[in-house]
């Protein structure tokens, strides 16, 4: 039994994680879910995004299944919750898959998750304020790592996205990046990061495994979900050595949160993602979705009327129809650990 903890978080991240739970239940019954709670809520009663006692609880679970929550600007003290979680758990890679579901196309991001610009080191001063875009060795040579197991597993390449001729952290990470892959016998294409961005605009599929720091593959991420129909449907995996929390990319989206109408997908993606990389089959819940995409009716981020209820359902049925077979007969223990969790087709 797989034992996952659940942040649900807040606005429609409640929404979204129960129907991705719906949907794993119906591919298998090895996976048993433990809620946390985390955001600004728990901030107002410790002080913290998330206490000390749960962080250590889920230290121990086998992966973590998170929603969205709120961060607001101007809460003093506040630290996001996804971004203490990431540190505190240390994934340090964020591999997202935007997907087409037309022709099953996809783009594929890999982004530096524990530091770059996002170091942690800023600080203000009463006349200036300063963030450190710090790229360590360790960090930018497990990273890169990562995105050639990416590259292999999909016998692509990787578009290492970079301002190198600008900034001295790019440049030293650039010669790790070119290094590691040279190690892995993997091919590296190059991008300066501005005019990258038209690339990504008009011609988005054939950059292989894009591979960029922090911010800019935040940045990136976003802009490439216009290619999927709705930011609403991507997924993302952060990964360590020992734990990875699956999200959807979107965020707590107060606007439309309690209406019943929020996009499930990029939940239902991420959950998939997880069972991947928990050694259970998350092919069938992408099959299903791809599927349902295609001739169901969808929320309105993609022009269609439907609640988050009915996607998900639809989604359910859908499993059941293409495959009838029982996940948990095909499960084999030995594909469990260690391995980095694509899809399979
Ligand atoms: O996961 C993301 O891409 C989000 O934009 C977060 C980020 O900056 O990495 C947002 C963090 C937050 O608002 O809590």
């Amino acid at each position: 039994m797989y034992r996952v903890a659940v942040i649900k978080g807040d606005g429609i991240g409640p929404e979204v994680v129960d129907a991705a739970i719906e949907v794993v239940n119906a591919v298998t019954s090895r996976v048993r879910f433990y809620e946390f709670e985390g955001g600004v809520e728990v901030f107002k009663r410790h002080g913290v995004p998330i206490t000390q006692d749960d962080l250590e609880e889920i230290k121990k679970m086998d992966a973590v299944l998170f929603g969205a929550t709120t961060t607001p600007f101007d809460l003093p003290g506040y630290k996001s919750l996804i971004i203490t979680l990431r540190k505190e758990l240390n994934l340090y890679a964020n591999l997202r898959i935007i997907p087409d579901f037309t022709d099953g196309r996809e783009i594929v991001i890999v982004r530096e998750n524990s530091e770059g610009l996002y170091s942690g080191q800023g600080r203000a001063f009463d006349d200036r304020a300063v963030d450190v875009r710090l790229i360590t060795r360790e960090g930018a040579e497990r990273i890169a790592r990562f995105a050639a197991r990416v590259a292999k597993e999909r016998g692509s390449f990787i578009t290492f996205v970079h301002k190198a001729n600008v900034l001295t952290s790019d440049k030293f990470f650039r010669r790790i990046v070119l290094e590691v892959a040279r190690e892995e016998g993997v091919e590296v294409r190059e991008a300066i990061v501005d005019s990258f961005t038209i690339k990504l605009v008009r011609n988005p599929w054939d950059h292989g495994v894009i591979l960029s720091e922090n911010l800019f593959g935040d940045i990136l991420s976003d802009l490439a979900t216009i290619h999927a129909g709705s930011i609403g449907v991507v997924p993302t995996g952060n990964y360590g050595d020992d734990i990875a929390l699956f999200e959807p990319i979107h965020g707590s989206a107060p606007d439309i949160a309690g209406k019943g109408i929020a996009n499930p997908i990029g939940a239902i993606l991420s959950a998939a993602m997880m069972l991947d990389y928990l050694g259970l089959d998350g092919s069938r819940i992408w099959n299903a979705v791809r599927s349902y995409v295609r001739k169901g009716n969808l929320t309105p981020d993609m022009g269609g009327t439907a609640t988050t209820m009915e996607v998900t359902r639809g989604i359910i049925q859908e499993i059941h129809d293409l495959d009838p077979f029982d996940l948990d007969e095909l499960w084999m223990e030995e594909v469990r650990l260690g391995r980095i969790p694509l899809r399979m087709e």
